[in-house]
């Protein structure tokens, strides 16, 4: 038998110093929209997701919450859990940087990386940022509005000086260079690559890669007095959870390297320069890609704890649903690019959208059936140009949302399936199966079953984006479980005539005013 092709992606894995917000929901939502989609295209897929619990930040909220480190972790990496749950993540693996696993996994990286001469003891001194748990060149800093020196992201930072380690990134600008011109599509959106490959151009200075002015965390090989620098320890999780240092596991073998590494654009330099730069001093294989999408604000304002206006992921799909939610965050903004949470827009959305077009069609559509055709799939008659050419488009729009998808492009594959619905509710509209309900009952049912046969397919092609609306909406149309992969759509998996339908119900409520005032 041919090996199953394989896909592998990650989230980043989230700070424990804080609970989730609607940032870390979007970066794993995009994720689990892309896993259950390469699922259902035949995919062995892993995806990955977890929390990062050493560093200097999670120090000091676990002191602040007057909390054992530990127990502090474990108690903020269950929101995380809790989140996947209540947004319905398919993740294969939540990892914990805290797991002995993830020790053993980060110092063979560090003994592997040092035994290829790329490690070195010294002393650093310069500025650090706690917050972004960051280092910083003079040059780079900024002047804050009350006049002291901050990072470039705002956040402040401190003089450091302690003995380090340090790993030679100065060596890899050409390596790295390389490895772009050969990997064009390595880093996505385009923009992001030229960000970073000048970056690279501009030249690298080694980077430290142990403290010493803290204990939380993964203790240096052969010099426990050192604590590995938190990016180092996080970002081995990718291949701690494919079992590394054992390479020739299977889970090894079979996922590396990643397909996507998705993060967020403040991420960026950390997977797209350090990342690749580590592996290929360890001698191993860097990443296929990442992504790096863009950052949510809320009504237009900067969302942060200190501006309380903090999205609570939780609150929103208990008040909407979790569909509408996923929809919203997947469709409303051109993936990679900034968005704004506005609850007018939410609204706006999810009815035009979702209760509308894609609700309305499978509903018209569904009741007509119950009502005229004995609530049984009913038995087309012949088909006409108009019936053939929607039921070949529909089955066309897979090949379509594969191309965006490879991409990471979320946003123009949904479109792509949206337009497919306008598609067939225009189909609907002009073919009026109401009106042949007396006249032409054969030509009634001929309509109503196209009409279901395009839902079948869009319903099946929408599962990763809204899995329980379409579970329920498949559910309705008769399609067994077994029968919901992508390999079933068109003539494949095409409703059985006269099979018995339950009675419809409506999968996309309509969010009235009072919900959303
Ligand atoms: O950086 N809009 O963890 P973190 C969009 N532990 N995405 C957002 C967002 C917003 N307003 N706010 C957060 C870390 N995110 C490290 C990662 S990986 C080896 C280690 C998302 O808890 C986005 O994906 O600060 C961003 O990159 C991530 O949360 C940062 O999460």
């Amino acid at each position: 038998m041919p090996k199953q092709k394989s896909f592998y992606i990650t989230t980043p894995i989230y700070y424990v110093n804080d609970v989730p917000h609607i940032g870390h929901a979007y970066t794993t939502l995009a994720c689990d929209v892309l896993a259950r989609f390469k699922r259902l295209d035949g995919y062995d897929v892993m995806f990955l997701t977890g929390t990062d619990e050493h560093g200097q930040k999670v120090e000091k909220s676990a002191a602040a919450a007057q909390m054992d480190p530990k127990l502090f972790c474990d108690q903020v990496s269950e929101r995380f859990r809790e989140l996947a749950q209540v947004m319905n993540f398919s993740h294969d693996q939540f990892i914990r940087t805290t797991e002995p696993r993830h020790f053993l996994s980060a110092q063979a990286l560090w003994q592997r990386i040092e035994a290829n001469g790329h490690i070195y003891k010294g002393a650093y001194s310069g500025w650090y940022s706690v917050r972004d748990e960051a280092f910083y060149a003079e040059s780079e800093l900024v002047v804050a509005e009350d006049g002291t020196k901050v990072a470039p992201t705002g956040a402040p930072v401190e003089w450091l000086e302690e003995p380090s380690y340090f790993f030679d990134l100065s060596k890899w600008q050409q390596p790295l260079l390389d490895f772009y011109e050969k990997n064009p599509h390595f880093v996505l959106p385009k923009t992001r690559m030229n960000e970073v490959t000048s970056f690279v151009k501009g030249g690298l200075n080694d980077l430290s890669i142990s403290r010493t002015s803290f204990k939380w965390g993964v203790p240096v090989p052969g010099d426990p007095d050192h604590i590995m620098y938190v990016w180092i320890d996080a970002l081995t999780n990718y291949i701690t959870a494919l079992q590394y240092p054992d390479m020739d596991s299977e889970a090894y073998q079979t996922y590396w390297p990643a397909d996507v590494h998705m993060v967020g654009k403040d991420i960026l330099r950390f997977h797209a320069v350090y990342w690749p730069a580590f592996m290929m001093a360890a001698g191993l294989e860097p990443p296929k890609r990442v992504f790096a999408h863009g950052w949510w604000t809320n009504e237009g304002q900067k969302i942060s704890k200190s501006l309380g206006n903090v999205i609570d992921p939780f609150g929103l799909v208990n008040e909407f649903g979790l569909d509408p939610v996923r929809y919203f965050l997947m469709r409303e903004v051109p993936f990679g690019s900034d968005g704004d949470f506005s609850r007018q827009s939410f609204v706006t959305r999810a009815n035009a959208d979702l209760a509308n077009d894609f609700g309305n069609l499978a509903q018209r559509c569904l009741s007509m059936i119950a009502k005229n055709c004995d609530g049984k799939v009913p038995q087309p008659g012949t088909l006409q140009d108009a019936d053939a050419m929607l039921l070949t488009d529909t089955a066309n729009v897979l090949k379509e949302v594969r191309v965006y998808l490879d991409d990471q492009a979320v946003h123009l594959a949904i479109e792509a399936i949206w337009r497919q619905i306008s598609r067939a509710n225009g189909y609907v509209a002009a073919q009026e199966p109401w009106v042949h309900r007396k006249t032409d009952p054969q030509r009634m049912a001929t309509i109503l079953y196209v009409a279901a046969e395009a839902v079948r397919n869009l319903a099946i092609l929408s599962q990763p984006i809204v899995p329980e609306s379409m579970a329920k909406l498949l559910d309705q149309l008769g399609v067994p479980e077994t029968d919901r992969g992508f390999d079933q759509l068109g003539e494949a998996g095409s409703l059985v005539p006269g099979t018995p339908l339950p009675p419809p119900i409506g999968i996309f409520p309509r969010i009235t005013e009072k919900e959303s005032a």
